[in-house]
């Protein structure tokens, strides 16, 4: 299919590293890339309006079709004009498949080659089945720019076996998935599984490389519970020296600021995550200095921003650090749309300096700053 209102354009490649910084053309817009994509499962960023997350920056925002596709369903989004309409967001979306979801509920799941029977556990318990071809009829109802193929994500650790498995189904759905995508004006993405098994990624990416000419190339199967080591062992070779150079490389469902950094570093080019929003929830937030929990006491009597680094428009906005204490161990909302709004940004921002120093051939310099820093730590 003609996906020409998909190109990629690199615009600079980082000498010391394998970092590049360029810009996705999609129908609603351009995405500078290295980009962070905030997390709206629901056809909602938790908490954030979308002139908020305009004001912070967000350049895409991700979606999920299965959870949309239980509730309000695809037949009522398309009904109401499509995903960009109903949620008043006018810049480019990418929707998940959504495989990761029912398949974190690994009990009341049934794999074929045809598909995949799940429990909506999330929801009314029902039994769903689902055909890839299933999956892009609610994918291209949505509308979303960006889709992605339906694909099997395993947890770590887990057998070799099972793995190959769910390489082969993934390669069996992306070929149908390809076959059965139609819209001209959305992108299909394959997805790169095959665990922590260089040789079953490049199995993959070779089976999708086969099947056609995907605009773009989605990595799974990665922050499954194996550490951080363990993951670039295996991620760094696939991008940096087995992707292709010319397409869009997502890695899904990543988005501690120290593995982004590093992500980068190898060729990385997208991120999404629910990290920023869902602590914030909790009331931690990212900072120069490293974590901070404003359930602390040590906040009660602060009277600083949040992050005195930060231009957010809760860091600016004359939010004292002891407020955020008061309105997070109250359970105000207020406390979490203020420190989702901080948490967003500060990825946001930390991709914005990045792709600066990617087009400024400085980027080796950045991640060594960055790794000495206290905003290094793990997350
Ligand atoms: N597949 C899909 N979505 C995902 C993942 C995956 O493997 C992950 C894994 N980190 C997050 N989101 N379709
Ligand atoms: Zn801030």
């Amino acid at each position: 299919m003609d996906q020409s209102l998909f190109t990629y354009d690199i615009l600079a490649e980082d000498p010391a590293t394998h970092a590049r910084t360029g810009v996705l053309h999609t129908p609603h817009g351009d995405v500078p890339t290295p980009i962070f994509m905030p997390v709206g499962t629901k056809a909602t960023v938790k908490g954030l309006l979308p002139s908020s997350l305009e004001q912070i920056g967000t350049k895409i925002l991700l979606a999920n079709t299965y959870h949309l596709s239980m509730r309000p369903g695809a037949d009522l989004i398309a009904e109401m004009g499509g995903l960009h309409d109903f949620m008043g967001w006018r810049h480019p979306i990418l929707t998940d498949s959504g495989g990761f979801q029912v398949f974190s509920h690994e009990e009341f799941c049934k794999l074929s080659n045809d598909g995949v029977r799940f429990r909506a556990v999330d929801y009314d318990g029902r039994w769903v089945t689902w055909t890839p071809e299933d999956n892009m009829d609610i994918a291209q109802k949505l509308g979303a720019d960006i889709v992605m193929q339906l694909d099997q994500c395993v947890g770590y650790p887990a057998t070799r076996r099972k793995v190959e498995r769910s390489v082969e189904l993934s390669s069996m759905w992306a070929e149908r998935c390809y076959a059965a995508h139609t819209r001209p004006d959305q992108a299909l993405f394959g997805i790169v599984q095959g665990g922590m098994h260089l040789d079953l990624r490049l199995r993959s990416l070779r089976h999708l490389e086969e099947i056609g000419d995907f605009p773009g190339y989605g990595i799974g199967g990665y922050s499954v519970g194996e550490d951080h080591d363990t993951m670039f062992e295996s991620l760094a070779p696939l991008v940096s020296e087995h992707m292709p150079r010319t397409k869009p490389r997502y890695l899904m469902g990543v988005g501690n600021p120290t593995t982004l950094v590093r992500a980068v570093a190898c060729g990385v080019d997208m991120f999404d995550c629910v990290l920023p929003t869902r602590t914030a929830r909790t009331g931690s937030a990212f900072s120069s200095e490293g974590r901070l929990n404003f359930r602390h006491a040590r906040f009660a009597h602060d009277h600083g921003p949040l992050d005195p680094a930060c231009s957010c428009p809760t860091c600016t906005g004359g939010f004292s650090r002891a407020y955020l204490h008061h309105l997070v161990r109250q359970k105000e909302m207020l406390g979490s749309i203020l420190i989702s709004q901080h948490n967003i940004f500060y990825l946001l921002d930390l991709m914005r300096r990045i792709r600066e120093s990617v087009a400024a051939g400085t980027y080796g310099a950045f991640v060594d700053d960055w790794m000495a820093s206290p905003a290094a730590q793990d997350w």
